[in-house]
């Protein structure tokens, strides 16, 4: 059980070492929402929501996270008594939508209820993985050689999956130079974070020839009906990732056939308790599912890793190490892969698995504020 005495939400600012493109835009800076959560006996978890500065991705934004935690979520679970499984439930009851605010709390307690019972956070998620294989996602280059170069410098390093970004006029062009000179040797993956429409299904079904391993949320993000349309004329199969905010949203997908693999990102699904409902609607149905990521520091990659040590992450996560992101990541140890393209999950360490260097996050700490109950 669980008892929250105080919130402490951070907001700090973090620069990419280099610049991240994708069809809704350039990210230099990574503006990140921590929260620190203490219970009553003194105990303290760090973790991250994974909202972004701009409504690009989802309609939530590191300020809405900030009032809806600070305003509704707070109150809901300061100075209760419950199991980290019950509080998404507490918070839908009186909180429509806003999975990101709940999702950076929820895992906290999670964490929280993992150091208290003196075991690792993978492991009181169900994780059975000691290492997991890791995949990279890279942003949208200025050109197809400037693409295919950083696809070598990538494989060169291990990664076990290349997923590209992509959006209309950026596309097969790009992807058929990396398919010519890498063979079937590496699985690839296109990501077009919303960027196409039904209309553009000529241009779509052109990227069959490739025989990608998915192409992910080519259409918009809330819509399933035009995306089982589409899968309906595409070989490749798609992936979804922004439309799936919940487990009926899981289930819907299923049944409409609007997607045959899910990313999975406890940050976009409200937290845990759902991405295990994800996790195993999945896991009945054959769809595998895969750990994405959110540009995460290395509090937020620490729980994305956790998660990907269950049995139904059978493809590479998104799952890059603290150097592929930050010139210097606010945890000890940083992530790293190895160079057979694996991040080791710390299965057999109490808690997130990782330190956070409290000095290093106080000095990138823009904004902070502690509620307690
Ligand atoms: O669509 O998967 C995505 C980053 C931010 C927001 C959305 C996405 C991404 C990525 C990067 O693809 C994954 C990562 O390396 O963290
Ligand atoms: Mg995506």
């Amino acid at each position: 059980m669980i008892h929250l005495r105080s919130i402490t939400l951070r907001e700090i600012r973090l620069s990419l070492r280099e610049p991240f493109i994708t069809s809704t835009g350039e990210q230099h800076v990574r503006r990140i929402f921590l929260l620190e959560l203490e219970d009553a006996d003194g105990d303290v978890s760090w973790s991250e929501c994974v909202a972004q500065e701009h409504p690009t991705y989802s309609p939530e934004t590191i300020d809405t996270a900030w009032h809806a935690v600070h305003t509704w979520l707070a109150p809901i679970v300061l100075g209760k008594t419950f199991q980290p499984m019950a509080a998404s439930a507490l918070m839908n009851e009186q909180v429509r939508g806003h999975e990101m605010a709940k999702a950076g709390l929820e895992m906290g307690l999670w964490a929280l209820a993992a150091c208290r019972s003196g075991c690792s956070l993978a492991s009181l998620l169900g994780g059975i993985r000691k290492r997991v294989p890791v995949g990279i996602s890279i942003g949208i280059q200025r050109s197809p050689a400037a693409l295919l170069e950083a696809v070598r410098t990538c494989r060169a390093e291990g990664y076990r999956k290349i997923k590209v970004k992509i959006k209309p006029g950026m596309d097969i062009d790009f992807l058929r130079p990396i398919r010519e000179e890498l063979g079937d040797a590496v699985p690839l993956a296109a990501d077009a974070n919303s960027a196409y429409r039904l209309s553009d299904l000529e241009a779509l079904r052109s990227l069959d020839e490739l025989g990608m391993l998915m192409i992910e949320q080519p259409l918009q993000h809330d819509d399933l009906v035009r995306h089982a349309e589409l899968q309906r004329h595409l070989s490749t199969p798609i992936c979804l990732d922004e439309s799936i905010t919940n487990r009926d949203r899981a289930e819907d997908m299923i049944r409409l056939r609007a997607g045959r693999m899910v990313n999975l990102k406890p940050g976009r699904v409200g937290g845990f308790a759902e991405a295990l409902a994800i996790h195993d609607v999945c896991a009945n149905n054959n769809v595998p599912v895969w750990c994405g990521g959110m540009l995460e520091s290395g509090i937020g990659r620490a729980y994305n890793v956790a998660l990907a040590s269950l049995p139904n992450f059978s493809l590479p996560g998104d799952l890059s190490p603290s150097r592929r992101y930050w010139e210097r990541d606010i945890v000890v140890p940083e992530w790293t892969m190895s160079t057979s393209g694996e991040v080791n999950v710390p299965i057999d360490v109490p808690g997130i698995g990782v330190d956070v260097d409290v000095d290093v996050v106080d000095d990138f700490t823009e904004r902070i504020e502690k509620i307690s109950a």
